[in-house]
């Protein structure tokens, strides 16, 4: 039991990760909402993002939700294993974060506002879980990829940790890390709550306002 328990709350070694495979696993050729190619590359003029933010069905709908946000999919990312499968993730023997990646038009919608939705919309004090959800692919993690959205994302955590220990938070356990390789979810993940809307969704926040977003900036 401890045993377990332990390996759960904590990273695995490199060495100790599962060896994966080196090629990409079958998913969903397109979005189950938009229909548009899930593989497509980022459009001239649009941003990408990744959030780690617990079961990523949950998370998943949160951002295709949002005007300005233009694809939505759902992967593994930071950890180990090359092309893991979500049976090797549960395991928590890969590393890997289960992770969304979003494409947005920052002409729309600003990446300080989905640092906004991703601060307000898990309890990002929880370490290597997420709720009921136990485990380093649980993890809250935000994965940059521009220096530009790593100071935004420094400077948001700045923000947000005073509010969160006013509130009776401890401290934030967020990583944030430049974005990782992607390793996409197999197709019954993608927009798992549009294809079963009364599924599983095990994220909540905090019920504290993050003060960034909606015309403040970080
Ligand atoms: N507690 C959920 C998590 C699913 S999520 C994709 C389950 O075990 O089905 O990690």
């Amino acid at each position: 039991m401890f045993f377990t328990n332990a390996r759960k709350m904590e990273m695995v070694s490199v060495d100790q990760a599962l060896p994966g495979r080196p090629d990409a696993l079958p998913t969903a050729d397109t979005h189950f909402l938009s229909g548009l190619a899930l593989k497509s590359p980022v459009p001239a003029g649009m941003a990408e993002a990744m959030f780690g933010m617990g079961c990523f069905w949950g998370v998943e709908r949160k951002f295709w939700a949002l005007p300005g946000v233009w694809l939505t999919m759902v992967g593994y990312a930071g950890g180990f294993t090359p092309n893991p499968t979500y049976k090797e993730t549960c395991t928590q023997m890969t590393g890997h974060n289960e992770v969304v990646r979003v494409i947005f038009d920052p002409a729309v919608i600003r990446y300080d506002d989905l640092l906004k939705v991703f601060w307000e919309g898990h309890d990002p004090t929880q370490g290597m879980r997420q709720g009921n959800d136990v485990g380093s692919t649980y993890r809250s993690g935000i994965y940059t990829y521009t220096p530009e959205q790593a100071a935004a994302a420094e400077a948001s955590k700045a923000l947000f940790a005073p509010r969160l220990k006013a509130a009776g938070f401890g401290p934030i356990t967020t990583e944030i890390l430049p974005a990782p390789v992607f390793y996409f979810a197999e197709e019954y993940h993608q927009q798992y709550l549009a294809k079963n809307p009364n599924g599983y969704c095990g994220i909540g926040g905090t019920g504290v306002t993050c003060p960034v977003g909606a015309g403040v900036r970080a």
